[in-house]
């Protein structure tokens, strides 16, 4: 159901990371009671031991309960040595932060965490489409689309891709906007990008 580009690239990185937080923070034992635990199981799939657990991470990890961009670039970029992950972080950062106010609270931080791991197909499309959309205004430019694949091929490092052209990242935007932009006016909606991504299986 997703594209090859989403398989390859952005999407399955972006959840095997997410994954990698996710076991790293259940490694911690710091204790900590989460608030609003039942309206949180309510809003994602995660039961509630899996909730605690998180919620023990996390608190390990940011102690004040709020990560900020910095903290999570370190903690993003740990997973890409080879590479430099900051843009890619910075823009996966403002996908997190829902509420755009500079932090991500444990509460949002779950919440895209459930869309990764265990979401439906529409709702993982629907968070890649805001990932993508780096201004927020419901429409995804060649000039966005650029930033993003610049960024992941700075993280994924010319070690994982040694024979990577200068021109790769626009070759790639050409071909995203080739399949997604359906009636060729140059932008990318989020009708366009799940219809397509729902028909390229
Ligand atoms: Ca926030
Ligand atoms: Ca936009
Ligand atoms: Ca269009």
């Amino acid at each position: 159901l997703v594209p090859p580009y989403l398989t390859s690239s952005v999407f399955v990185k972006t959840v095997s990371v997410s994954t990698c937080l996710v076991y790293d923070l259940e490694l911690s034992t710091v204790r900590h009671q989460p608030e609003g635990l039942e309206q949180l199981q309510a809003q994602t799939k995660f039961t509630k031991k899996e909730l605690q657990s998180l919620y023990r991470g996390f608190k390990n990890e940011c102690p004040s309960g709020l990560v900020d961009e910095e903290t999570f670039k370190t903690i993003y970029s740990q997973f890409f040595p080879q590479g430099d992950a900051t843009t890619y972080a910075h823009f996966l950062f403002n996908a997190f932060d829902l509420d755009r106010n500079g932090s991500i609270r444990f509460e949002d931080f779950v919440i895209g965490l459930s869309v990764l791991l265990r979401g439906s197909v529409t709702e993982k499309l629907n968070w890649a489409f805001n990932l993508y959309d780096i201004n927020k205004d419901g429409y995804i430019t060649k000039e966005e689309m650029l930033l993003i694949m610049k960024s992941i091929y700075d993280m994924m490092g010319r070690y994982t891709y040694p024979c990577v052209r200068d021109e790769a990242p626009s070759e790639h935007v050409e071909k995203f906007f080739q399949k997604m932009d359906r009636n060729r006016d140059g932008v990318v909606t989020i009708e366009e990008f799940i219809e397509t991504c729902q028909k390229v299986s």
